[in-house]
């Protein structure tokens, strides 16, 4: 059994949007957990990998500080802290490593409807309530304008009601919550999604290959969700054609078919989506018993 010294740490939240798609994502990358009794932890019991679950907003923070070696967390969180750290004299030691495709939102300004906006001059001498007052100061600093951002650690969209702020800078999916509060987006800051960060921190020989077999398994599931192997059978004279036409495949695995020498067999790994017009296309070239197949594991 290891010390807990060399078992790594990798921060999620624990109760919200990102939980359940980082704790699926980790399972699928081969780890098996349990829950502790405090639910503070969730331990791998087949990897010396426990996950610590906390809000969202301490997870950069605690990678940073090496009290976790890897974090699960929004982009819009991983920029705020950034920028808060290096506003405050500090220095983030966190590095994003891959984008994960989930939790995705736009950190955006929103006004009251009939606000009369024109660009982005609009917002001079203006209160913008927002939770992301660092990214909001920042984005108006590069852009020149004298605005105010007002602190709100919930509940931004009442600010305009409440007569705290002209303009609110908060997080937006679908649009559902403005429009209930009449708000309309003016301004986009950030695209975010959900991403792993990795401390910058120097770890010890055992941990740092540990975090690197991790990050390699995450790879690999990540290059998964859109991969399909397809197979299918093409006219020698086609070939190329039908190579050109393969979505996002490297070389082809070309096999001869057994009596029929002006045919050959194609099997390719294709890293996106394979669509039916897709299919249609190849099939049109020539190509015939065409069998697109969902990849379960891979490994670079
Ligand atoms: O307790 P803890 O601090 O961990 O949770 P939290 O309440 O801070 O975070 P949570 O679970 O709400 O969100 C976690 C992360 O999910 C965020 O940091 C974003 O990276 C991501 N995410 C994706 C969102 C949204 N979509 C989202 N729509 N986070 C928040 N919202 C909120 C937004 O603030 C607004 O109130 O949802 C409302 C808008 O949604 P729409 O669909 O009406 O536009
Ligand atoms: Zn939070």
């Amino acid at each position: 059994m290891e010390t807990p010294e060399q078992r790594i740490k990798i921060a999620v939240q624990k109760t919200g949007r990102l939980t359940d798609h980082s704790i699926d994502l980790l399972e699928r990358c081969g780890l098996k957990l349990t829950q502790s009794k405090d639910q503070l932890f969730l331990y791998g019991e087949n990897m010396p990998i426990d996950l610590l679950l906390v809000r969202d907003d301490d997870i950069p923070g605690l990678v940073s500080e090496d009290v976790c070696d890897l974090g699960i967390v929004g982009l819009n969180v991983v920029e705020e802290t950034r920028q808060r750290l290096l506003a405050n004299g500090g220095e983030p030691r966190f590095r994003q490593v891959f984008e994960l495709d989930f939790g995705h939102c736009r950190l955006a300004i929103a006004a009251p409807d009939g606000t009369g906006y024109s660009d982005l001059s609009s917002l001079n001498n203006q209160r913008i309530a927002t939770s992301y007052v660092h990214i909001l100061n920042d984005f108006l600093d590069e852009n020149g304008i004298d605005a105010e951002a007002v602190y709100f650690s919930g509940a931004v969209e009442i600010a305009p009601k409440l007569g705290k702020a002209e303009f609110i800078c908060d997080l937006v999916s679908t649009g559902g919550t403005l429009a209930a509060n009449g708000l309309v987006e003016v301004e986009t800051l950030l695209e975010s999604e959900a991403v792993v960060i990795q401390t910058e921190e120097r770890l010890s020989e055992a941990k740092q290959a540990l975090v690197d077999r991790m990050l390699q398994r995450l790879d690999g599931v990540l290059q998964v969700r859109e991969s399909k192997y397809i197979m299918l059978h093409a006219p020698r004279a086609a070939l190329a054609e039908i190579r050109d036409l393969l979505p996002g495949s490297e070389a082809p695995t070309v096999m001869p078919l057994d009596g029929a020498d002006d045919k050959v067999a194609v099997h390719a790994v294709c890293r996106e989506n394979v669509f039916w017009e897709t299919l249609e296309n190849l099939k049109s070239a020539g190509a015939s018993s065409l069998l697109v197949l969902p990849v379960e594991k891979m490994l670079a």
